[in-house]
């Protein structure tokens, strides 16, 4: 019965500098992240963003944009896989909408129509079928306009 306690002893001290070590490394994890966005000087997930499996992209309509020409859609420029989506979200009390100005040939325009913060009409998704540069604008909004990249 002697031998019981030593060995518990034992396995602590193995197990803590374990947890230790995991700490350390999430804290340089996160320290990296912070780092990164030092460099490039933009919040990291605010630039672009992108994916390349056909799955969804989410674009916001932050709160504030409808009066702040600071603010926009964000982020400014999404790249989506062909047959990707994009879908937007109004964040802001005040109506935007999501209006093509000009995409690929062989593409359709898209408009959102008013896109409400508080009723079902505050998100609008687009399939993007035809690769290409896509603009759209808000239609209230002159400075709400930003970019859609479909890759082949
Ligand atoms: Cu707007």
């Amino acid at each position: 019965m002697q031998g019981t306690p030593p060995q518990k002893i034992k396995y602590a001290d193995l197990i803590v500098p374990i947890l230790i070590v995991l700490a350390v490394g999430a804290a340089c994890g996160l320290a990296g992240l912070g780092v990164y966005q030092l460099t490039t000087g933009s919040p990291i997930f605010a630039f672009s963003s992108s994916n390349t499996g056909g799955s969804t992209v989410s674009v916001s309509i932050p709160k504030g944009v409808g009066s702040t020409q600071g603010l926009n859609f964000d982020p400014a420029s999404v790249t989506v896989a062909k047959g990707g989506k994009v879908t937007w979200t109004n964040r802001d009390p005040v109506p935007h909408t999501v209006t093509a100005t000009s995409w690929p040939s062989g593409a359709s325009r898209f408009d959102s129509g008013n896109m409400n913060e508080n009723d079902t009409s505050n998100t609008f998704t687009v399939t993007f079928t035809v690769a290409g540069t896509y603009q759209y604008v808000c239609s209230y909004h002159p400075w709400m306009h930003r970019t859609v990249v479909v890759t082949g």
